[in-house]
């Protein structure tokens, strides 16, 4: 097993959603050990605390109907220039929120650095949508469309100008929510997507492994991984902001992350959506330091 030397950053932002609670999620997922865990299997951890960000939250909609627009954008800036500089120190980045819009600013950090970064999206959702195709206006639904160039230029010029991936470097796997407007772009974009149905025919195993064989094919340089907790069934992760049943399982989720570790091509990670408030005491941000723990080398035996 790789011994890494990981930078934490807190990224307590809630702005890209309604449901207050999930800007705890970073104090939560430390509440949690993530820490000690990480350091119990040899790993070097700094916690670099957590980025600033603005208190006010303009619940009124802006002009392209995002929610808090300004707020997201700074934050995320934030965020940009703080993940660039550890990966610059080369650092393993290990990101922690807050809801799904920081990885804005994480992308836009890890892309300045590689020239082909694959992406693994574990997720209920494809959060793929602009402000034009948004049900709901909450940025935390476009952080995919947004780093692939697509959405409100503000969000889209953060850190460095314009698109930071490439759709054919995307894998999302665990959907089974996914608006009008996001079914579109998937196939426009002909983004890889293991869906729900996909995971029950084939199995976690063979999705993680057609996942890894197809950033091979695509020749990537890096690999982030961009876990959202309700990518879980929320039998196990109840404490995240938009639940949606039929998910992936304990330990199918373990599985996964055992997989990515034997392959050791992440390099880069972040935890979203953790909110301590719709918990079930810390269970969802339990949850999360566990699969760390098997994203970072923890075996069963
Ligand atoms: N697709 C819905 C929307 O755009 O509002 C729900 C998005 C939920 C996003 C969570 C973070 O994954
Ligand atoms: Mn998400
Ligand atoms: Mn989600
Ligand atoms: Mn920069």
């Amino acid at each position: 097993m790789r011994e890494l030397d990981i930078s934490l950053i807190g990224v307590p932002v809630d702005l890209g959603q309604s449901r207050r609670g999930v800007d705890m999620g970073p104090s939560a997922i430390r509440y949690a050990g993530a820490i000690e865990r990480l350091k119990a299997l040899g790993h070097h951890v700094t916690d670099e605390g957590n980025i600033s960000v603005s208190p006010v939250h303009n619940l009124s909609c802006n002009e392209a109907g995002l929610k808090n627009l300004t707020e997201v954008t700074e934050a995320t800036e934030e965020l940009a220039a703080t993940v660039s500089a550890i990966v610059k120190n080369k650092k393993f980045p290990l990101v922690l929120g807050g809801d799904h819009s920081i990885a804005i600013g994480t992308l836009a950090g890890l892309a300045e650095h590689y020239t082909n970064l694959g992406v693994i999206w574990y997720d209920a959702h494809a959060d793929m949508n602009t402000s034009e195709t948004s049900p709901s206006g909450n940025i935390h639904g476009m952080p995919l469309a947004v780093s692939m160039g697509l959405g409100h230029e503000q969000l889209v010029n953060v850190h460095n100008k314009g698109a930071k991936i490439n759709p054919e470097n995307v894998v999302i796997i665990g959907a089974r929510s996914v608006d009008p407007g996001e079914r579109q772009l998937i196939k426009e974009k002909g983004i890889k997507v293991f869906t729900m149905h996909e995971i029950d025919c084939y199995g976690m195993s063979a999705v993680i492994q057609q996942t890894l064989n197809y950033f091979a094919s695509r020749q990537v340089d890096g690999v982030h991984l961009s876990l959202d907790l309700d990518g879980l069934d929320p039998l196990y992760t109840p404490g995240v902001g938009t639940p949606v049943p039929g998910g992936i399982t304990y330990r199918e989720s373990h599985l996964a992350m055992e997989l990515l570790e034997d392959a050791n091509v992440i390099t880069s990670a972040e935890f979203v959506e953790v909110n301590p408030i719709l918990d079930e005491y810390n269970k969802t941000a339990d949850v999360a330091v566990g699969l760390m723990g098997s994203l970072f080398g923890e075996k069963l035996l």
